[in-house]
């Protein structure tokens, strides 16, 4: 349903040399941080493991819930799992025959690294852990690094663009070299090639986010497919936090499946609000400061949606397309 068959074929081939082979059949969190160092710590624990990254909405797929996996982090659940680590409160229904879960946790890869050790290149690892736990509950230690930012800024927002710049299977290359090289596998000059491009791109973010108008809650949306590679959707609402917006819910036609992708954010002090229930409601999930879900529901609908919600947590909406704002350029 998610997967596209011949990807789903690759799968299957590699799953089964794996069950061959004896080697570990692992998934991990594709999209940040904490599901790259995950791998990472799989790296160094297993022999030649399997991992495939997967982003969240994919672990619904039928086909997927039919093999039996090793280990599974930072990912919603899947019907047959051996060893199950995650710390999203949304994810605490599971079977799995071992398992770490602790909602409280600042990131994944800190569970798994625990339940794991003894490591080999546990120093190295540790380091990248505590990058992760910064980058995934964050709290990094200084604002984003734009295109001209050139010291003085939190370390982990180094790890955090280059997994943003690179792709699927360069992400899994950057999970071994953390493990050899530690976080000097980043001077290579694909990789800062790649966290330039991220820096350009929020630089860009930066100066668009400006025109936004202020409300307590914003419903930002977008029918252009296009705009991700000039605009940093992910970027937005810790810009606007700034401005004294409390929670910005984004909503993007997805250029895969013409499905609505929506991400929501809160501000990380406004403790009395949770935007989990919003996502969840909508078959997504995630954490009370930021959950996200992708559904085949009319976006006037998603709005709709988003206005009643807001209307009960008593927060002042406004909902603004973002296709009216665009850079020309
Ligand atoms: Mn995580």
């Amino acid at each position: 349903m998610y997967m596209k068959n011949f990807e789903k074929l690759r799968v299957l081939f590699s799953y089964l040399s794996a069950k061959i082979y004896g080697r570990k059949v692992c998934a991990s969190h594709v999209k940040d941080v904490d599901g790259i160092v995950s791998a990472s710590i799989l790296y160094s624990k297993f022999k030649n493991p399997i991992i495939f990254l997967l982003e969240t909405y994919e672990v619904g797929d039928r086909f997927l819930n039919l093999l039996k996996w090793d280990v599974v982090v930072d990912l919603p659940p899947f019907k047959k799992m051996k060893f199950y680590v995650d710390h999203h409160a949304s994810n605490s229904l599971f079977k799995a025959e071992k398992s770490v879960y602790n909602p409280s946790a600042k990131c994944a890869a800190e569970l798994l690294f625990e339940a794991l050790k003894p490591l080999s290149h546990e120093e190295i690892l540790r380091e990248a852990v505590e990058l992760a736990k910064r980058t995934d509950s964050a709290s990094y230690l200084s604002d984003p690094p734009l295109i001209d930012t050139v010291n003085d800024y939190d370390e982990a927002w180094d790890l955090n663009d280059a997994v943003k710049g690179l792709n699927k299977e360069e992400r899994l290359d950057l999970a071994k070299k953390i493990v050899s090289e530690g976080l000097k596998a980043l001077n290579d000059e694909k990789i800062q090639e790649a966290i330039r491009k991220v820096r350009k791109v929020r630089t860009r973010t930066y100066s668009f986010a400006e025109q936004i108008p202020s409300s307590e809650f914003l419903i930002l949306t977008s029918k252009n497919t296009f705009s991700e590679e000039k605009i940093s959707f992910s970027a937005i609402p810790f810009i606007l936090f700034k401005k004294g917006v409390k929670v910005v819910l984004i909503c993007s036609l997805n250029k895969g499946n013409g499905k609505v992708k929506c991400s929501i954010n809160r501000q990380p002090c406004f403790k009395g609000v949770s935007v989990r229930g919003f996502a969840e409601k909508h078959g997504g999930g995630g954490h009370d400061a930021a959950s996200g879900f992708m559904t085949s529901l009319p976006l006037e609908k998603i709005i709709e949606d988003a206005f009643k919600w807001a209307e009960q947590k008593k927060l002042k909406t406004k909902h603004v397309n973002l296709n009216t704002l665009y850079p020309k350029n």
